[in-house]
């Protein structure tokens, strides 16, 4: 921990410094590949997303943009444009990150970018390309690449082949980036392929990035590792060699499953968090932090908005850490005494330090008991559960 005078001027500058991006995905309603419990406030159109994106900034006053899936969002591509900039305007949300959308169409079934037909990889990089203009007619940074690719069985695709097809349909996304843009590639080590994947882990990436050119990075969604893997040492590495881009944020127990930030392991998260710090609060501006999560029983804006406050609480925490003092104490291998200081600013109860910080912006103390307040979600139940089917009775 820091000494007592400098806690609350660096708790300020900590609090300050942090936004995270929410995703519109984390609005609709999804399932599991089981099926699907629909909720009565989840929305339906990009309208919704975007008025339920604005209902978490105005209450945590942390989440500026709504990150966007292309086909999910704007079917109609770059021609949707234009009723985002209305939306953004309209819900004082932006649009953040775009997403391409390489894993629904039936012709993807064998891959995208990875598929052995000169044709479906043709049509996927267009996607790309796609994407970036659509990046570019909406002022967004980062396009955001997630590669559903890879193979169910031994044998039976050509992992070299697909390494090759991979680096040049990058190489070509990459070409088409406007200054300023970024490519982040992002890894999963399973799902939907359960053989392999053609981006399986932060190496691949990380490779594919620099191969790709000097605007690609690497994304971590942190349910994309098997489990027990040291996720912040990956960071660590990743920002020792510049490749950090970004993060997708959940937490999981088993596989990608989508859980809030931090109910599960949320040590984990302020180690990862002490890793960026440890770079100075200036270096948020190169990683984007961005929430991917999907909620199947927790109500949804609740389930964000859980998320975004947890993310808050364990950012200050790290920021709490007395580098200096850790420093002294790794160098003369004060084991103990390192660990205890380390662990120490996590057990610190900073949610007082944030109540202060969100009274000094205008923002409620609470902003879960805020949105229960506000009514929002009971009249967005009524007015769009009325879509639902009514329920057919079991008995
Ligand atoms: C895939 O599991 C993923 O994490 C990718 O980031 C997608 O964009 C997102 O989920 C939504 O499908
Ligand atoms: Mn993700």
């Amino acid at each position: 921990m820091q000494p007592n005078s400098t806690v609350q001027d660096m708790a300020l500058r900590a609090l300050d410094s942090f936004q995270i991006e929410i995703p519109s995905w984390g609005f609709a309603n999804t399932g599991t590949r089981f099926g699907k419990f629909l909720q009565p406030a989840a929305a339906s159109t990009l309208e919704e997303k975007f008025s339920d994106a604005g209902q978490v900034h105005k209450l945590t006053g942390v989440t500026p943009t709504l990150a966007l899936h292309v086909l999910w969002d704007l079917p109609k591509g770059v021609a949707d444009a234009p009723a985002v900039r209305a939306l953004e305007s309209r819900h004082g949300v932006a649009a953040g990150s775009i997403n391409p959308n390489l894993f629904q169409d039936q012709e993807y079934k064998f891959g995208s970018l990875c598929n052995p037909s000169a044709d479906i990889r043709g049509r996927a990089l267009a996607h790309m390309l796609d994407s970036i203009a659509i990046a570019t007619e909406l002022g967004s940074r980062d396009i955001s690449l997630w590669l559903p690719d890879g193979s169910n069985y031994p044998g039976t695709q050509s992992i070299r082949k697909r390494i090759e097809w991979l680096e040049e349909a990058l190489v070509r996304t990459h070409q088409s980036l406007a200054p300023g843009q970024r490519l982040l590639i992002e890894y999963k080590p399973f799902e939907p392929a359960f053989y392999h994947t053609d981006i399986a882990d932060w190496g691949m990436s990380s490779h594919l990035a620099a191969a790709a050119g000097p605007q690609a990075r690497v994304l971590v969604d942190t349910g994309h590792h098997y489990a027990a893997q040291n996720i912040e040492q990956i960071v660590a590495w990743l920002l020792h060699t510049g490749m950090l881009g970004g993060f997708h944020f959940n937490d999981r127990r088993y596989a990608d499953d989508d859980l809030t930030l931090g109910s599960i392991d949320p040590y984990q998260i302020f180690r990862i968090f002490h890793e960026i710090q440890l770079s100075g609060f200036g270096a948020i501006q190169d990683v984007a932090f961005m929430i991917d999560q999907s909620h199947n029983l927790k109500g949804k804006i609740e389930a964000m908005i859980q998320t975004v406050t947890t993310a808050q609480e364990l950012w200050l925490k790290a920021a709490l850490v007395n580098r200096d003092e850790l420093e002294r104490l790794q160098n003369q291998c004060e084991l103990v005494k390192a660990e205890e200081l380390f662990r120490g600013a996590f057990w610190h109860d900073v949610r007082p330090l944030i109540r202060e910080w969100r009274a000094s912006k205008g923002l409620p103390a609470d902003p879960l008991a805020a949105l229960a307040d506000s009514g929002y979600v009971q009249r967005i139940s009524a007015e769009r559960g009325a879509r639902l089917a009514p329920v057919s009775s079991y008995a």
